[in-house]
């Protein structure tokens, strides 16, 4: 009777878990090494909120760069130059390559790639809402790498010093790279402005036109509407909030437009002494939701391409899977 009682009250209400003395002292211990600054490695023991935020965040990190090689993708086979094509078959093979350090860095955390690629290819797992916008035209490759990346940049630096070792490290060379492709992305719309047509001109301000508020977007959430922003601070998880981050963005990325000869699609833009910054106008957060929900321009385009991919590269799978069985068993007969 006693323990039908207890199964009743598993149902009616949640328990909380009521934590070991030694959880509470190994809890305590971790605590003190993230306020020393000192960061944690994968075999270091660590709370499971901690270890699900990383993995969460990670993850997240390393489907956008996958899917993020798609919009890029699109314009390999329509480069105008060779050297244009060549820098862009490196930039998005340099994108490919950032997803996997970043699985690899989630996967020693616990959890696997299979889980990971299940939860893309399921639509259950989210990745940057950047990538759900089409690439129209070839200025929208110039302007992925200067908006895009630049963001990319700005949010990747502070996280070279994440508490957590092996995120840390892959950041390290991931922003030298994408330092790279900010600049070739600005150099491309630079030459477009300086000795470009008239036409190339317009194309080139109707891109910046339709990348900007996207780009800003991709910082999260305002910190009030944020919830993960607050623990990920104190666990050094994340070392700048997403609005601090967005203002450092428009700050460092407004001159430059100056010098492209570009204007921002923001008539609130202004220079605030006071605060030396600029101010800039409210987000669309509906759309922002919209896209992180699913119901972006090309969601479905960009889920339905991951999966065909996944399908068309199974024999790829099956052979390397058959070449290690048959050294394996080579292996064990010698
Ligand atoms: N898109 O509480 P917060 C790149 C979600 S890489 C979609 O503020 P958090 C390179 C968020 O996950 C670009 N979802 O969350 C490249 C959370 O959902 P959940 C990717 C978003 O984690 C360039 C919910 O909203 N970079 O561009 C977005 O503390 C060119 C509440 O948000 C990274 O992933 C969004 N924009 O802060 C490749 C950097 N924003 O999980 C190809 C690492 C928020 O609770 C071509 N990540 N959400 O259901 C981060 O720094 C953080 O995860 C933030 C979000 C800042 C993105």
């Amino acid at each position: 009777m006693y323990t039908q009682a207890m199964d009743l009250m598993a149902r009616e209400a949640k328990p909380k878990v009521v934590k070991s003395a030694e959880d509470l002292q190994r809890e305590e211990a971790f605590e003190a090494r993230i306020d020393a600054g000192d960061f944690i490695e994968a075999k270091d023991w660590m709370p499971d909120h901690y270890r699900k935020t990383l993995v969460r965040q990670i993850s997240q990190h390393a489907h956008s760069e996958i899917v993020g090689m798609l919009p890029e993708g699109n314009w390999i086979t329509r480069a105008p130059t060779l050297k244009r094509k060549a820098i862009l078959l490196a930039k998005v093979q340099d994108e490919g390559g950032h997803g996997l350090y970043l699985y690899a860095a989630a996967e020693t955390l616990g959890t696997s790639r299979d889980e990971m690629t299940e939860a893309l290819l399921s639509g259950k797992a989210k990745y940057s809402s950047i990538f759900n916008y089409p690439t129209l035209t070839w200025a929208d490759i110039g302007v992925i790498g200067w908006l895009v990346d630049g963001a990319a940049i700005m949010n990747q630096v502070p996280l070279c010093r994440c508490s957590y070792a092996p995120y840390a490290r892959a950041m390290i060379r991931v922003c030298r790279e994408e330092s790279f492709h900010q600049r070739q992305g600005y150099e491309s719309l630079l030459t477009m402005m300086t000795h470009g047509t008239a036409a190339q001109k317009a194309m080139v301000q109707d891109a910046v036109n339709r990348w900007w508020w996207p780009s800003l977007m991709m910082f999260g959430p305002a910190d009030k509407d944020s919830p993960n922003s607050e623990q990920s601070m104190r666990w050094g998880i994340k070392r700048v909030t997403n609005d601090q981050l967005r203002q450092k963005f428009v700050d460092a990325t407004i001159p430059q437009a100056e010098i492209l000869g570009v204007t921002v699609p923001d008539p609130a833009l202004k220079w605030n002494a006071a605060r030396d910054s600029y101010d800039f106008g409210e987000i669309d957060w509906a759309e922002f939701w919209r896209v992180v929900g699913g119901e972006g321009p090309c969601n479905r385009e960009r889920l339905a391409a991951r999966n065909k991919a996944w399908d068309d590269g199974a024999w790829v799978r099956d052979a390397a899977l058959a070449h290690a069985r048959k050294q394996a068993v080579k292996q064990e007969a010698a």
